[in-house]
């Protein structure tokens, strides 16, 4: 719960890292750099240090940094390095670290090509886009590369949404070669889970040999870890592992079923099929004896296709998602499984950010960019006062914000509909962060913790319940507020939460970030179960992010979720009669 020495040291690295891309003062940069240093190394906790001879006993532990320990032995959080990171995107931090980067390339490449993380260099740097910059070259950009490499060696799985694009990538590769008839992400990246060991690829084609050539060859490949005639595994220079399998098309169904799984799936199929007299691995359907061993003089049965494998053993098609023996084989046979929730259900984007608070773009550049993307209608959600790190509006500027949506939202006609909102904090203290005359004002009140985040189960819980039950509040954003890969999700009474929620009818939020991804699936479908609301939002800081919605429905999709569900697959008009009649 506390934060321990290592993490206080850990904190104070990164502010100088970020005061160094910043350009600050390096004597500032240096108080902290050696704080950290100084802490690392104390072999007491620092709680007991404080309560007894005091901080500033530690070397290189002033009365600046004295205070801001403090501030992190009593918050579990120093303001600011919040501060810090609302200005300075977190990633340029690994990005300083890379061998050959260092913090004032890291600040040319996010002011010039707005790269903010390893895997966004990495993209541009294979583009050759860093060459073209001032002071860079053709040399300096293989070495970064290389240090890319480098620097990779240490991570563990991957998000989500760094593996997707990078492997989408591949697979489109490979598909451009002529000898490849189809192809398909397998395993977890296909199941979607929310971070990936390795990537599985398979291709179906009757010629390997090219396919397995093109793969190793890539650009990005780190180091090639198995060359075979059938199967190739690499390491990419951001670390991540693929795998790609060249197999017959015949055979494609029962390859695509094996290499999906969940192994946990995989078992419950072969059992259904041993029950219906065969064998089942990633070749084909083998026909059995009494005694369960496969005839050999019988003939085998092929699946050139998921659906006719599942057909066969007498099972609905189970998508994807659903594939962690968590009730669908159960389900499938009794041809119950849930119609689920698809992109083109999703008619609006009820959570997102403008330059009003720490978003990059304005209203009507959103609003834009939202009819571009088939919304229907969408809201605008700034940060709320108390959230200073971020930008966030006093109660003059939340007002005249609305005015400016309703403004926007006038001139674009039918076009879009604009709703005037906010992402209001739940204070630590699990007070709301305006009084009830200014939120009786907007259109739509989501409500977020963003602080406060190791409180205990009873706190956490209070604040939720508080801000559930606050007639104004229609949604709860992001609600469990984790993040990948370190931000573990709050401790929460979630029976209590959820009976809250469906008791007063606010929605409960799938925040489609990948870094988010939250309510988890699990959470999701409790929700769906038992009534609550849902809605699946981007959390837009940018034009980009409102592409992460398939991010969004993946996981609604995991949850079991379907498009009844969720409120922002209703059209506009019904949707304004639900919050019509709320507040
Ligand atoms: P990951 O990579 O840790 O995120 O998770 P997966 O599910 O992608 O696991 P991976 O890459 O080890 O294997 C891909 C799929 O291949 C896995 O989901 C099921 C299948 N598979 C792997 N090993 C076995 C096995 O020993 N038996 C069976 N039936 N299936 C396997
Ligand atoms: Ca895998
Ligand atoms: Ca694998
Ligand atoms: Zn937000």
């Amino acid at each position: 719960m506390s934060l321990s020495n290592r993490e206080i040291a850990d904190i104070f690295e990164r502010c100088a890292d970020m005061l160094q891309i910043r350009g600050d003062n390096i004597h500032r940069v240096l108080s902290y750099r050696r704080a950290s240093e100084s802490i690392r190394a104390v072999p007491r906790d620092l709680r007991a240090i404080a309560s007894e001879s005091g901080l500033t006993d530690i070397s290189y532990v002033g009365k600046t940094i004295a205070s801001k320990i403090d501030e992190m032995l009593e918050t579990d959080q120093l303001e600011f390095y919040e501060r810090l990171k609302s200005e300075i995107p977190e990633g340029l931090v690994d990005i300083m670290h890379i061998n050959g980067v260092g913090p004032k390339k890291a600040k040319l490449f996010w002011d010039k090509l707005d790269i903010a993380s390893v895997p966004e260099l990495q993209t541009a740097a294979v583009a050759g886009k860093l060459a073209e910059l001032p002071g860079m070259g053709v040399k300096s950009q293989q070495k970064i590369l290389d240090g890319i490499e480098a620097l990779s060696r240490q991570t563990g799985r991957t998000n989500i949404g760094d593996a997707l694009p990078a492997a989408q990538l591949i697979l489109d590769l490979l598909l451009e070669l002529p000898q490849a008839e189809r192809g398909a992400l397998a395993g977890s990246i296909r199941r979607g889970r929310e971070t990936i060991g390795d990537v599985d690829i398979l291709i179906a084609s009757a010629d390997a040999a090219p396919i397995m050539h093109r793969f190793v060859s890539m650009e990005n490949v780190a180091r090639v870890l198995g060359h075979g005639p059938t199967k190739s595994s690499v390491e990419l220079l951001t670390g991540l592992q693929v795998d790609v399998r060249v197999l017959e098309r015949a055979r494609w169904g029962t390859a695509l079923n094996y290499f999906t799984g969940s192994l946990a799936h995989n078992v419950k199929m072969r059992q259904i099929a041993l029950e219906r007299g065969f064998s089942l691995n990633e070749h084909a359907l083998s026909p059995v004896d009494e005694d369960k061993n496969i005839i050999e003089s019988a003939k085998k049965i092929l699946c050139e296709s998921e659906e006719a494998l599942y057909a066969r053993l007498g099972l609905q098609y189970v998508p994807p998602e659903l594939r962690e023996d968590s009730g669908e084989i159960e389900a499938a046979r009794a041809n119950q499984l849930p119609t689920l929730i698809a992109l083109e259900d999703i008619k609006a984007d009820l959570h997102m950010h403008t330059t009003w608070s720490d978003g990059k773009h304005t209203i009507r550049e959103m609003a834009e960019a939202c009819i571009e993307r088939g919304r229907q209608y969408m809201v605008i959600t700034d940060h709320s006062r108390s959230l200073g790190i971020a930008n966030g509006l006093s109660i003059e500027r939340l007002l005249a914000q609305a005015e400016e949506v309703r403004q926007i939202n006038a001139e674009m006609g039918d076009r879009i509909q604009i709703l005037a909102g906010v992402e209001m904090d739940i204070k630590a203290d699990g007070e709301m962060d305006y009084p009830d005359e200014i939120l009786t004002q907007l259109d739509f009140v989501i409500a977020s913790l963003h602080s406060g985040l190791g409180q205990k189960r009873e706190q956490i819980t209070r604040r939720l319940l508080n801000a559930i039950r606050n007639p104004h509040v229609d949604m709860i954003g992001h609600p469990s507020a984790r993040q990948f890969p370190n931000r573990e999700a709050v401790d929460a009474d979630w029976d209590e939460v959820l009976a809250a929620a469906k008791e007063h009818d606010t929605i409960l939020e799938i925040n489609a970030n990948p870094l988010r991804l939250d309510l988890k699936p699990e959470l999701a479908r409790l929700a769906k179960d038992r009534g609550v609301p849902l809605a699946i939002n981007t959390d837009a800081h940018r034009i980009s992010h409102l592409d992460l919605m398939p991010y969004g429905l993946t996981n609604a999709r995991r949850g079991w979720v379907e498009a009844k569900h969720v409120m922002n697959t209703w059209s506009f008009d019904r949707f304004k009669a639900w919050l019509a009649n709320r507040h």
